[in-house]
């Protein structure tokens, strides 16, 4: 719909950037901080390790001076749990509590609200080697035993807290379950266990914040695409409808109404992915709904029917972490009315304002933004200057939508932009830049890792200022 008035963002709206612990951190083996899944992952010969970073960890107090600059009023950042307990269970390290300490206090001082993510892909690889990690039940008692100690010891200055970020990433991307070995196959029947591992830890973390009376707000951060279809052809608008349950919505299905869809079940049933469901897994589900949804929003796809045939049954899809394509169902493919990062991702202003209407009513939680942005080669010129005006674009394009997805009744109360600094991309490096601090290092070449505004910084800065107005103006 177009209107004619436009309403502002509310007076408390949550202006922020994120990062998580791994990309930014670096340290990776300093002051007691345990193995995760991270450190041990198979390693791409172009492409740097996190063993550095944005070395984070030695610069907290300057990176958190800028954010007070920039004006940030939350920063979302994830707890690295090794740092926490080094095996994963087990003795705490001291010297990792006091750090995370050290930066809730530093951002309190500047008034800037933290939003802890619990758990962002870095899993303790101890508790792979003890038991397999997320893919036995074991692992529900120690993401809850990690989750109430740091409820205790955070708990008086955090309000916000996501549990697991972008769950349905952990299953694809095996890895990050700690698997290394077995077929796809083998790995997407190990990854619905896992996955329905996570959904009773997560509701049993979330009974517990209410037990201990925490204040605020708790919930998972999940990665969503809208799914547009490629055609009027109801075929494809079946297909996008599909792909959007399992690619989105069965997760949320599962955390907000503590149910597995009848057909999604069925998807499952027929390629024999059923996980294992002990009795009262899904009362307890169903009784403990997060109270607010992070969602992190890049791109949209678009999907056409893939009719089965002899050579694609059902059942067929393509080897890929994410699903592309599976016989029976849906293809992604390119959409031509959009342009694409240099990394493909098709950049869609109004898939986000679809994305949190559409989540909003379905669940009627309220949603904050906890990951959006663009990755880019960024140039460092002369002078210490970096001309990001793309990031602009894409960023004030869609805190645009945002709005109108808000004064279309969608109840958002933060947007958290990724990424505060330049970090190492789960997948591409630190080639992929996406922050509103340059950091002076290359892939394999460290530099002096000086911190450096971008334009977007001062961008962004009037954005917050303005609350909000500025996107509405060049
Ligand atoms: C999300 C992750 C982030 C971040 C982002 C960008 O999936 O939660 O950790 O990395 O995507 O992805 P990438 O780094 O692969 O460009």
């Amino acid at each position: 719909m177009e209107w004619k008035n436009r309403e502002g963002y509310p007076d408390n709206f949550l202006w922020g950037a994120a990062t998580s612990s791994f990309q930014i951190e670096g340290a990776a083996t300093a002051d007691g901080k345990g193995v995760s899944v991270i450190d041990v992952m198979e390693k791409k010969a172009d492409i740097t390790d996190f063993s550095v970073a944005s070395d984070h960890y030695h610069h907290m107090e300057e990176d958190v001076a800028l954010m007070a600059e920039l004006g940030l009023k939350i920063y979302r950042f994830s707890i690295a749990w090794t740092r926490i307990f080094p095996d994963g269970n087990g003795e705490v390290n001291q010297k990792g509590v006091d750090f995370y300490n050290r930066l809730i206090d530093t951002l309190k001082k500047y008034e800037i609200e933290p939003l802890v993510t619990m758990y962002h892909f870095d899993y303790p690889q101890a508790l792979v080697e003890q038991y397999g990690g997320w893919i036995s039940r074991q692992s529900i008692d120690d993401y809850h035993s990690y989750a109430a100690f740091l409820f205790k010891t955070f708990g008086d200055r955090v309000k916000y807290w996501l549990t697991i970020n972008e769950q349905d990433h952990v299953i694809r991307f095996s890895s990050r379950l700690g698997i290394t070995e077995g077929s796809y196959i083998e790995k997407m029947w190990l990854g619905y266990q896992a996955n329905h591992h996570m959904c009773v830890a997560t509701a049993r973390v979330i009974e517990t914040f209410h037990r201990l009376g925490m204040k605020g707000k708790i919930g998972p951060a999940v990665s969503y695409s809208w799914i547009h279809p490629s055609s009027s052809n109801p075929a494809d608008v079946l297909a996008s409808k599909d792909a959007a349950l399992i690619k989105n919505n069965y997760l949320l299905d599962l955390h907000c109404k503590g149910i597995y869809s009848k057909a999604f079940w069925k998807y499952l049933e027929e390629r024999n992915y059923t996980p294992k469901i002990n009795e009262g897994d899904m009362e307890l589900i169903r009784q403990n709904p997060p109270t607010m949804i992070g969602v992190n929003y890049y791109y949209s796809e678009t999907a056409e029917a893939f009719p089965a045939n002899d050579k694609h049954p059902i059942g067929y899809h393509k080897e890929t972490p994410l699903p592309t394509a599976e016989a029976g169902i849906f293809n992604i493919i390119k959409n031509p009315q959009l342009p694409a990062t240099d990394w493909g991702w098709e950049i869609d202003p109004a898939g986000l304002r679809l994305t949190l209407r559409e989540l909003y009513e379905r669940y009627e939680i309220p949603l904050i933004i906890t990951e959006n942005g663009i990755g880019a080669y960024d140039k460092l010129e002369a002078g210490d200057v970096v001309q990001d005006d793309y990031r602009i674009d894409y960023l004030q394009k869609h805190i645009q939508q945002i709005q109108l997805a808000m004064n279309e009744g969608a109840e958002v109360f933060g947007y958290c932009a990724w990424s505060f600094m330049d970090l190492v991309s789960a997948r591409n490096g630190v080639q992929k830049r996406y922050g509103f601090v340059y950091i002076n290092r290359e892939e394999f070449d460290l530099k002096d890792l000086r911190r450096i505004k971008k334009k977007s910084f001062n961008w962004y800065k009037e954005v917050i200022r303005s609350n909000g107005e500025k996107v509405w103006k060049n």
